[in-house]
Protein backbone atom coordinates (compact mmCIF):
# COMPACT_ATOMS: atom_id res chain seq x y z
CA UNK A 1 0.00 0.00 0.00
CA UNK A 2 2.94 2.06 0.59
CA UNK A 3 4.24 1.90 -2.50
CA UNK A 4 1.04 2.74 -4.24
CA UNK A 5 0.26 5.82 -2.06
CA UNK A 6 4.23 7.05 -2.76
CA UNK A 7 3.27 7.07 -6.57
CA UNK A 8 0.04 9.70 -6.46
CA UNK A 9 2.30 12.99 -5.86
CA UNK A 10 3.42 15.68 -7.55
CA UNK A 11 1.65 16.18 -10.67
CA UNK A 12 0.79 12.90 -10.40
CA UNK A 13 -1.48 13.52 -6.94
CA UNK A 14 -5.10 12.42 -7.57
CA UNK A 15 -8.29 13.74 -5.73
CA UNK A 16 -11.63 12.42 -5.67
CA UNK A 17 -14.56 14.46 -6.92
CA UNK A 18 -18.63 13.69 -7.36
CA UNK A 19 -21.16 16.28 -8.67
CA UNK A 20 -23.97 15.02 -6.05
CA UNK A 21 -27.31 14.32 -7.00
CA UNK A 22 -28.79 18.34 -6.79
CA UNK A 23 -25.69 19.07 -9.13
CA UNK A 24 -26.93 16.61 -11.56
CA UNK A 25 -30.26 17.79 -11.74
CA UNK A 26 -29.73 21.13 -11.64
CA UNK A 27 -27.80 20.59 -14.78
CA UNK A 28 -23.87 21.37 -13.48
CA UNK A 29 -21.97 18.32 -14.56
CA UNK A 30 -20.88 20.11 -17.81
CA UNK A 31 -20.36 23.46 -16.19
CA UNK A 32 -18.24 21.00 -13.52
CA UNK A 33 -16.48 19.19 -15.60
CA UNK A 34 -15.44 22.03 -17.74
CA UNK A 35 -13.53 23.93 -15.05
CA UNK A 36 -11.39 20.98 -14.21
CA UNK A 37 -10.58 20.77 -18.09
CA UNK A 38 -9.97 24.19 -18.26
CA UNK A 39 -7.66 24.73 -15.35
CA UNK A 40 -5.30 22.08 -16.19
CA UNK A 41 -6.32 18.97 -14.54
CA UNK A 42 -6.23 15.51 -16.09
CA UNK A 43 -9.73 13.59 -15.86
CA UNK A 44 -8.79 9.72 -14.95
CA UNK A 45 -12.42 8.31 -14.00
CA UNK A 46 -15.86 9.65 -14.49
CA UNK A 47 -19.22 7.83 -14.21
CA UNK A 48 -22.67 8.32 -13.15
CA UNK A 49 -23.86 5.93 -10.72
CA UNK A 50 -26.73 5.39 -7.95
CA UNK A 51 -24.50 5.46 -5.05
CA UNK A 52 -25.37 2.98 -2.64
CA UNK A 53 -26.41 3.32 1.62
CA UNK A 54 -23.92 1.06 2.34
CA UNK A 55 -21.25 3.26 0.36
CA UNK A 56 -22.70 6.45 1.21
CA UNK A 57 -22.35 5.37 5.14
CA UNK A 58 -18.96 4.48 4.59
CA UNK A 59 -17.74 7.43 2.13
CA UNK A 60 -19.19 9.93 5.35
CA UNK A 61 -18.06 7.72 8.38
CA UNK A 62 -16.27 10.50 10.26
CA UNK A 63 -19.82 12.26 10.04
CA UNK A 64 -21.89 9.41 11.42
CA UNK A 65 -22.41 11.20 15.01
CA UNK A 66 -23.65 14.59 13.29
CA UNK A 67 -27.34 15.26 13.64
CA UNK A 68 -27.08 16.03 10.02
CA UNK A 69 -25.86 12.23 8.83
CA UNK A 70 -29.15 10.53 7.86
CA UNK A 71 -30.39 13.36 5.80
CA UNK A 72 -26.87 13.62 4.25
CA UNK A 73 -27.14 9.99 3.45
CA UNK A 74 -30.64 10.26 2.02
CA UNK A 75 -29.38 13.62 -0.14
CA UNK A 76 -26.53 11.65 -1.52
CA UNK A 77 -28.44 8.62 -2.06
CA UNK A 78 -31.61 10.34 -3.80
CA UNK A 79 -30.27 10.26 -7.22
CA UNK A 80 -27.45 9.89 -9.40
CA UNK A 81 -24.01 11.38 -8.63
CA UNK A 82 -21.34 11.62 -10.81
CA UNK A 83 -18.40 10.25 -9.34
CA UNK A 84 -14.47 11.44 -11.23
CA UNK A 85 -11.19 11.08 -10.14
CA UNK A 86 -8.82 14.26 -11.39
CA UNK A 87 -4.87 14.32 -11.44
CA UNK A 88 -2.69 16.72 -11.13
CA UNK A 89 -0.04 19.15 -9.39
CA UNK A 90 -1.99 19.86 -5.89
CA UNK A 91 -4.95 18.80 -7.05
CA UNK A 92 -6.80 17.90 -3.76
CA UNK A 93 -6.04 21.07 -2.21
CA UNK A 94 -6.41 23.35 -5.71
CA UNK A 95 -9.70 21.32 -5.89
CA UNK A 96 -10.93 22.47 -2.55
CA UNK A 97 -10.18 26.22 -3.56
CA UNK A 98 -12.23 25.80 -6.79
CA UNK A 99 -15.40 24.16 -4.78
CA UNK A 100 -15.70 26.94 -1.98
CA UNK A 101 -16.67 26.61 1.61
CA UNK A 102 -18.71 23.92 2.83
CA UNK A 103 -21.56 26.07 3.13
CA UNK A 104 -22.90 28.21 0.07
CA UNK A 105 -23.14 31.37 1.80
CA UNK A 106 -18.88 31.47 3.22
CA UNK A 107 -17.83 30.59 -0.17
CA UNK A 108 -16.45 33.44 -2.48
CA UNK A 109 -18.32 33.99 -6.57
CA UNK A 110 -15.94 32.47 -8.79
CA UNK A 111 -15.95 28.98 -6.74
CA UNK A 112 -18.31 26.77 -7.65
CA UNK A 113 -20.46 26.14 -4.62
CA UNK A 114 -20.14 30.40 -4.43
CA UNK A 115 -21.14 30.71 -8.27
CA UNK A 116 -24.01 27.69 -8.26
CA UNK A 117 -26.17 26.62 -4.29
CA UNK A 118 -26.99 28.73 -1.36
CA UNK A 119 -27.46 26.11 1.39
CA UNK A 120 -24.96 23.61 3.29
CA UNK A 121 -27.60 20.86 2.18
CA UNK A 122 -27.77 21.04 -1.62
CA UNK A 123 -24.30 22.37 -1.62
CA UNK A 124 -23.84 20.20 -5.30
CA UNK A 125 -20.23 18.94 -5.53
CA UNK A 126 -18.32 17.12 -3.03
CA UNK A 127 -14.14 16.97 -2.95
CA UNK A 128 -11.61 15.02 -0.90
CA UNK A 129 -10.04 17.37 1.68
CA UNK A 130 -6.77 15.77 1.48
CA UNK A 131 -4.16 13.35 -0.04
CA UNK A 132 -4.71 10.74 2.36
CA UNK A 133 -9.03 11.51 2.42
CA UNK A 134 -8.40 11.24 -1.65
CA UNK A 135 -6.79 7.88 -1.83
CA UNK A 136 -9.40 6.70 0.67
CA UNK A 137 -12.63 7.96 -1.32
CA UNK A 138 -10.83 6.30 -4.72
CA UNK A 139 -10.44 3.24 -4.16
CA UNK A 140 -13.82 3.28 -2.22
CA UNK A 141 -15.74 4.76 -5.65
CA UNK A 142 -13.70 3.14 -8.29
CA UNK A 143 -12.21 -0.14 -9.61
CA UNK A 144 -8.34 0.23 -10.60
CA UNK A 145 -9.41 -0.61 -13.99
CA UNK A 146 -11.98 2.57 -14.06
CA UNK A 147 -9.20 4.68 -13.80
CA UNK A 148 -7.28 5.16 -17.53
CA UNK A 149 -3.61 6.56 -17.62
CA UNK A 150 -3.43 8.46 -20.46
CA UNK A 151 -0.79 10.95 -21.98
CA UNK A 152 -2.08 14.27 -21.76
CA UNK A 153 -0.47 16.15 -24.86
CA UNK A 154 -0.98 19.96 -23.63
CA UNK A 155 1.41 18.58 -20.50
CA UNK A 156 4.10 20.37 -21.74
CA UNK A 157 1.78 23.65 -21.56
CA UNK A 158 0.64 23.61 -18.27
CA UNK A 159 3.75 22.03 -16.35
CA UNK A 160 7.13 23.51 -16.77
P1 LIG B 1 -17.16 19.10 2.85
O1 LIG B 1 -18.17 18.44 1.93
O2 LIG B 1 -16.97 20.55 2.47
O3 LIG B 1 -15.88 18.34 2.98
P2 LIG B 1 -18.03 18.08 5.49
O4 LIG B 1 -17.92 18.80 6.79
O5 LIG B 1 -17.17 16.88 5.27
O6 LIG B 1 -17.82 19.18 4.33
O7 LIG B 1 -19.55 17.67 5.32
C1 LIG B 1 -19.95 16.79 4.32
C2 LIG B 1 -21.24 17.25 3.72
O8 LIG B 1 -22.26 17.20 4.73
C3 LIG B 1 -21.28 18.70 3.25
O9 LIG B 1 -20.74 18.87 1.95
C4 LIG B 1 -22.75 19.00 3.29
O10 LIG B 1 -23.43 18.44 2.15
C5 LIG B 1 -23.20 18.23 4.52
N1 LIG B 1 -23.21 19.09 5.71
C6 LIG B 1 -22.15 19.56 6.40
N2 LIG B 1 -22.52 20.33 7.42
C7 LIG B 1 -23.88 20.34 7.40
C8 LIG B 1 -24.89 20.97 8.22
O11 LIG B 1 -24.58 21.68 9.18
N3 LIG B 1 -26.19 20.73 7.87
C9 LIG B 1 -26.53 19.96 6.80
N4 LIG B 1 -25.63 19.37 6.02
C10 LIG B 1 -24.32 19.55 6.30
Amino acid sequence: AHVFQSAWTGVNERTFIAVKPDGVQRKLVGEIVRRFEKKGFKLVGLKLMQASEELLREHYSELRSKPFFRALIAYMGSGPVVAMVWQGLDVAKTARKMLGKTNPADSLPGTIRGDYCVEVGRNVIHGSDSVESAQREIALWFRQNELHCWEDNCNHWIYS
